[in-house]
């Protein structure tokens, strides 16, 4: 079922592709970076995740390797390894982005680890970032909060709303 809902969400937003592309994506350089989201955390829960597209048009590869955020008392990159049946996570000393392609980061693979955050991340208010880049150094971000249990960034956060679109009962 969840692939066929994940199927359907993928297929209906091919049509909004280009109204996301303006509305959300940070270019810097060679780099751009396509919807940095995180999720919508409990009151009291001590940390958060980040994920974005980083796209890299240089024919050089570069390396993401640091983050900070004011609304965490720290940030790591993290990445998913199993474990036997245990999905963990493991801290990373970078995240690497090919030259001429993309890293993702997503939920279950690379991610932003927000560690100690000092307020709870509210749904559809926004967070700064800085990303810290091997070769292309320092870029300001935005990231976008999406609902707490959110598989993909949800629609509706990304300021554009479509009647009879609605994306966030299609992720379950
Ligand atoms: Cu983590």
């Amino acid at each position: 079922m969840r692939s066929l809902s994940r199927l359907l969400f993928a297929a209906a937003c091919l049509f909004c592709l280009p109204h996301l592309a303006s509305a959300h994506e940070i270019k810097a350089g060679d780099l751009d970076i396509q919807h940095p989201w995180t999720r919508a955390t409990a009151q009291g829960a001590p940390n958060g995740a980040g994920f974005m597209v980083i796209v890299n048009k240089a024919h050089e590869a570069d390396k993401l390797i640091a983050v900070s955020t004011p609304v965490a008392a720290s940030a790591e990159l993290h990445t998913h390894i199993q474990e036997g049946e245990v999905m963990r996570m493991r801290p990373v000393d970078g995240i690497d982005v090919p030259a001429m392609g993309q890293a993702v980061l997503k939920p279950g693979s690379f991610h932003i680890m927000l560690m100690g955050l000092k307020e709870p991340l509210v749904k559809d208010t926004k967070i700064p970032m800085t990303l810290t880049f091997q070769k292309a150094g320092k870029i300001e971000i935005t990231m976008f909060v999406s609902s707490a249990g959110a598989i993909e960034m949800d629609h509706d956060t990304m300021g554009h709303n479509m009647p009879n679109h609605d994306m966030s009962k299609m992720q379950h």
